[in-house]
């Protein structure tokens, strides 16, 4: 059975839906195809802090009523070394700030907006394929409950993450990966308690690193660096919390909250990109071009990124044929890419701890956070990448 659309996005993940509902109020179709279940999707735990032109989009998008209701707007974050902590005054030192809203929220309101609109969200889909990208008239095939489909379009956009098929799409020739791996993974917890500060935390230590930060005054998120053989299982709350203690600052360890974990789960860290994000139709988003260790909580603000860029592209031409911005999205989305990238390369490798690291290469690590404590132009380098850097 053939459908016809304007655009088929390929994951129902944050960078699909948000591209979707763009497109939407813009009058142009798509439709979205989920390899899960709306469920499934809302069950991964991830990112936490959104940029301000993240909640912007989401506000283009006509759907942050929830968001600026329940949000936490924050103006500074806290970085610590052992038992020395600062804070930086991202509003000062900026004029701008973040704001703390779980992904999951975020995603659920997206899928509740396509959803009312009558989007067209296709779950459980299977076997999907990318065909004729190349061409002036792709196609895209996929499976469901064991039959075959195909939508014929104007364009793809590949919201489908690091695991997805369009990346793949792309022919190995024509594309160029970098990627670096880090020796350690970080294990994170969710729990029903309130939040050990009112901002968040990045705890540099001896022993680690490890992030205190929350969803909600009753729910807080906590991280601690871990050893890529590390199961969840391996650790039980208790040895968590205690663990947890000894990386931040003994004062804030004294005041933590603890209780049971209602989530556990333990994330690889990595920095990836592939070039270029486009090939013919075909446009790569979010995750499915790029990833980052959260150390920066750049993950989720970079996909919005992308899609400020082709959703304005997608517009531009359904309005007047223009493919000038289309032609440059690739370009410019990597440009921004690229230094979300080194931001969340440079704030992992002041934080933590590797496995190789000899006795200078701890001195300079402790050189950098002591430096940045009293310098205002270290602590501005950060805090312009932290808030966001412009579209
Ligand atoms: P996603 O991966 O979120 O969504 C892709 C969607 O495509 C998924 O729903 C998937 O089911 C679907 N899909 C895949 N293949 C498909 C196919 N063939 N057909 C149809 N659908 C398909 N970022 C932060 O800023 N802070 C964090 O703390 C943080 N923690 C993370 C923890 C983990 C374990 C992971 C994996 C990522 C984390 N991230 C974090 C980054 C994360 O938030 C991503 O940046 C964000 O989910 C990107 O959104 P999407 O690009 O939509 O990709
Ligand atoms: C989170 O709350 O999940 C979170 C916040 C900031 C980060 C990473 C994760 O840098």
């Amino acid at each position: 059975m053939a459908l016809r659309t304007q655009v088929v996005v390929i994951g129902g993940g944050p960078s699909g839906l948000l591209l979707s509902q763009l497109l939407h109020r813009q009058g142009i179709e798509s439709v979205v195809l989920e390899r899960k279940t709306r469920d499934y999707v809302l069950g991964r735990i991830r990112a936490g802090v959104l940029e301000t032109g993240t909640v912007n989009l989401m506000r283009q998008a006509g759907v942050s009523e929830r968001m600026d209701k329940e949000c936490l707007v924050h103006d500074g974050i806290v970085i610590s070394h052992a038992d020395e902590q600062f804070s930086i005054n991202l509003k000062k030192l900026t004029g701008s700030n973040v704001v703390v809203y779980g992904q999951t929220e975020l995603t659920r309101d997206l899928y509740d907006a396509r959803e009312a609109e009558n989007g067209t969200l296709i779950f459980n889909v299977e076997n999907v394929q990318i065909l004729d990208a190349d061409s002036d008239h792709p196609r895209v095939s996929y499976e469901q409950d064991g039959k075959s489909y195909r939508i014929d379009c104007d364009f793809v956009a590949g919201c489908d993450g690091f695991h997805g098929v369009s990346r793949q799409t792309i022919p190995i020739s024509a594309r160029t990966e970098y990627e670096k791996v880090y020796p350690f993974g970080w294990l994170g917890i969710l729990s029903e308690t309130p939040p050990v500060n009112d901002e968040l935390i990045y705890a540099s230590s001896s022993r680690g690193f490890a992030l205190c930060s929350m969803r909600n005054q009753n729910l807080s998120r906590y991280y601690i660096q871990c050893s890529l053989t590390d199961s969840p299982d391996d650790w039980s709350d208790a040895a968590f919390w205690q663990e947890l203690k000894r990386r931040i600052p003994a004062a804030t360890a004294e005041s933590l909250v603890t209780g049971p974990s209602i989530e556990k789960s333990i994330a690889p860290l990595r920095s990836f990109v592939t070039e270029p994000m486009r090939w013919g139709r075909l446009f790569l988003c979010g995750d499915a071009a790029h990833i980052v260790p959260p150390t920066g909580a750049k993950g989720l603000n970079t996909a919005a990124g992308d899609i400020h860029y082709l959703y304005n592209s997608f517009a531009q031409y359904y309005a007047t044929g223009d493919t000038l911005g289309l032609d440059q999205y690739s370009e410019k989305a990597l440009a921004r890419v690229w230094k979300a990238v080194r931001f969340s390369w440079s704030l992992t490798s002041m934080l933590h701890r590797f496995p190789d690291q000899t006795e200078f290469d701890l001195k300079i690590q402790a050189a950098e956070v002591a430096f940045m404590k009293t310098n205002q132009h270290s602590q501005s380098v950060l805090a312009e990448n932290y808030v966001g850097l412009p579209y």
